[in-house]
């Protein structure tokens, strides 16, 4: 009377690429906003620091031509501590293989985090082509220097020790961020950023941060470009320093913003957690108060 299910291993079940969906699903493209490029960095796919919804968030409300993943996408050196990988980590990877299947044109760039992928620059996965650095030119004609940043390390960072000091610091800074930010949504606050408020309030923080972009603008006007875009330092940032441009695309682990290029070369930096607070104004007007 019951139907008995014969359990048999069928390989042509099992659903590939091009059968599968994110677990959180891809928003409509026509309605995302266009732009000529997108450089992202400091993901951190394999920690708790990264900010998955923010990103498949940002990944659902914008398109362009060309996408740069400037480094630390992936944090191995976390991964091989300890495996961390939930949905939303795959969802980020689903939706940057859709693109470049899309036809947007994806240049990765490993960083210190994915250094493991530096051995494969010059090869090209699932149209996304990894670089150890790269040239993108503008479309008013600038030439802009692409790297991750770490490059700089033994230069901006005097002492191993100090680094290592910085990195303990940091992620005890992150936990806090997270229990804040745990609170904040409970209570229907939006999202804050610890570390961009302690950046602007510790001076070695903004000391290191100002040498790391003077030695990046620096070594960039060297090899003789207009321009230079980093990561690395998890800081956004766009200035001109000594006749060279310097931009850094910031980070997904709490600043949460991109580095864009309209179709007229213009650049701007996109502070994502913004962008969602204000469309979340818009959508309920009577929230406003609790927002400022
Ligand atoms: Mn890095």
């Amino acid at each position: 009377m019951a139907t008995i299910t014969r359990l048999t291993f069928d390989a042509a079940g099992i659903a590939d690429f091009h059968a599968s969906q994110p677990s959180i699903p891809e928003r409509a493209i026509t309605e995302r906003r266009r732009y000529r490029t997108i450089w992202i960095s400091d993901v951190h796919l394999g920690t708790r620091g990264c900010n998955a919804e923010m990103l498949i968030d940002f990944l659902d409300h914008v398109d362009s031509e060309k996408m740069y993943l400037v480094g630390d996408i992936v944090d191995g050196w976390a991964l091989k501590k300890r495996l961390y990988w939930p949905v939303t980590h795959n969802d980020i990877v689903w939706r940057v293989l859709k693109r470049a299947k899309r036809g947007t044109e994806i240049v990765y760039i490993p960083g210190n985090h994915d250094e493991m992928f530096r051995q494969f620059s010059g090869l090209d996965f699932g149209g996304v082509k990894i670089m150890r650095q790269a040239i993108h030119e503008t479309a008013d004609g600038k030439r802009l220097l692409v790297l991750h940043g770490d490059e700089f390390d033994a230069i901006t960072l005097s002492h191993r020790w100090l680094a290592l000091l910085g990195d303990a610091a940091y992620e005890i800074t992150m936990a806090i961020s997270r229990q804040v930010n745990h609170v904040r949504r409970w209570m229907g606050l939006p999202y804050w950023s610890l570390s961009k408020y302690a950046k602007h309030k510790v001076k070695n923080a903004v000391s290191f941060i100002s040498k790391f972009e003077e030695i990046v603008a620096h070594a960039a006007g060297a090899r003789g470009v207009d321009g230079v875009i980093a990561g690395h330092i998890h800081t956004a940032e766009m200035r001109m320093i000594d006749g060279v441009e310097y931009y850094n695309d910031g980070d997904w682990v709490e600043g949460c913003t991109a580095l864009v290029e309209h179709f007229d070369g213009r650049m701007e930096i996109l502070h994502w957690a913004d962008e969602i607070a204000a469309r979340d104004r818009e959508e309920s007007p009577d929230t406003e108060r609790r927002a400022a």
